[in-house]
């Protein structure tokens, strides 16, 4: 058993924190947050993932997991910090590097730093760099694929190594012990000593190889899962022209043994898929050709069906809609690059029609939406009072909703939920 310090306590770093803890790892989970460190220390969580209550409940109950604002002394530091882009699609590694920062001065020799953020090409090379400018009393070896030359000196050093999180929001409980696991060390020894620590919780393969691979292979499952949507997208629109049902053309193409298609959406939210691929375009733009017109594709997404809701908003006086779902997939509460805010937002600031916003699984709407004077809506009360019905989300409580509601209304179902 070691003690660990994980550096971000979001979607990926509490529940790796509380899984370690409960299979007795000491663990300090570390946010800037002040409020979710005090909400962790209460053994309540503060963001919406099934399951995820009951496990940081026993995690802090068995005095294993403890949350703080700042870093301490541990065997392992796991980095789980959040890596968006800026201005031009342009990889943001700030939270990156003041997480290194805050926990420079405690390494030691020996101890082993494990970056999870989904990450560019380089970026566990760019944290050996930072912790050779921040501790020149470290060793911190160079980007090797090969075992050690006999008698190379090991005193005084630490080990860095990239294990990229693959966990699918609403199951990442399940998920971080089913899961195979990539480690990509910075050297083999270093992928060997992460791959003991994952050992200790993971039930699916860990499978070593070196960091910028590791780094690579992460963006690459998202930026293929993000071209086959954008297939999908594309051919939702084509079907639209050509006035075809695209749910159903995708479930009889599906029928082929070597075709599966996914499905078409208003668009690809959450702070991954809409993300990650504009690493590899920045990282080879003359190249990723593919990869840029997926993340197009899309992009343009919401678009298509703003413009749709508003062709269909004018043909009726005064028209009341209601918008169902804001979350950016279905059946969890998170809005973050949610095509469905944006398309609701683009709505309310174009002034079309009396917008009845329903979200289940929030209790608040995001300040944007407020700023624009909406409010939420319970669904049984939007439902009856609405004219023209958007389905953007495919929550469980809409796919169960009757159908008779929707008679005489005008349907626009961007997840093909009611087909
Ligand atoms: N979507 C569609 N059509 C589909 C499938 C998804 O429009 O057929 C949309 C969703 O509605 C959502 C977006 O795509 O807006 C992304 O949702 P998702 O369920 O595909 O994926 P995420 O973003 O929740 O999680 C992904 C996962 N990656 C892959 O499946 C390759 C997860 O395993 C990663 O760990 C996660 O990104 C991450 O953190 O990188």
């Amino acid at each position: 058993m070691q003690t660990i310090c994980v550096l971000g306590l979001g979607y990926i770093g509490l529940p790796t924190a509380s899984v370690l803890a409960t299979k007795g790892h000491r663990v300090l989970g570390v946010d800037i947050n002040q409020r979710a460190v005090d909400t962790i220390n209460r053994g309540e969580i503060h963001i919406h993932e099934p399951d995820l209550d009951i496990l940081v409940k026993s995690a802090v109950l068995s005095g294993n997991l403890t949350a703080s604002t700042t870093p301490a002394k541990a065997d392992t530091f796991i980095i789980a910090v959040p890596t968006p882009f800026s201005e031009g699609h342009v990889p943001d590694l700030s939270y990156i590097e003041s997480a290194v920062r805050s926990m420079a001065d405690v390494v030691e020799p020996g101890n082993l730093i494990i970056l999870e953020s989904t990450s560019p090409v380089g970026a566990t090379e760019k944290i050996a760099q930072w912790m050779r400018e921040l501790r020149p009393d470290l060793k911190i070896p160079n980007r090797r694929t090969t075992p050690p030359v006999a008698g190379e000196e090991r005193r005084g050093r630490i080990y860095l190594a990239h294990c990229p999180e693959r966990v699918l929001p609403g199951q990442i409980l399940r998920e971080l012990v089913d899961n195979d696991r990539i480690i990509g060390g910075i050297d083999p020894e270093s992928a060997d000593k992460a791959a003991e620590l994952y050992r200790s919780f993971v039930s699916g393969e860990i499978v070593c190889t070196d960091s910028r691979t590791a780094e690579l292979a992460k963006l690459t499952e998202n930026a293929f899962r993000d071209v086959n949507i954008a297939f999908a997208n594309e051919l939702s629109i084509i079907c639209d022209e050509l006035q075809i049902d695209v749910w159903e053309l995708i479930r009889l193409a599906n029928r082929h043994p070597r075709v599966n298609i996914l499905q078409p959406g208003p668009g690809v939210g959450g702070h991954c898929i809409a993300v990650d691929p504009w690493f590899i375009v920045h990282s080879s733009p003359e190249h990723a050709r593919l990869i840029r017109t997926a993340r197009e594709v899309n992009d343009s997404k919401p678009h298509v069906v703003l413009n749709k809701i508003m062709q269909r908003a004018a043909r009726i006086k005064d028209p009341v809609i209601a918008c169902l779902g804001l979350s950016f997939k279905a059946d969890v509460d998170d809005l973050r690059e949610s095509p469905a805010l944006e398309i609701v937002h683009e709505l309310a600031s174009r002034g079309v029609g009396k917008l009845l916003v329903v979200e289940p699984h929030i209790k608040e709407l995001p300040a944007s939406l407020k700023n624009d004077g909406l409010e939420l809506v319970p669904l049984e009360e939007a439902l009856p009072a609405a004219d023209l019905i958007v389905a953007l989300v495919n929550h469980k409580q809409f796919t169960r909703v009757d159908r008779q509601l929707l008679n005489e209304k005008i349907v626009i179902d961007t997840r093909g939920i009611w087909r």
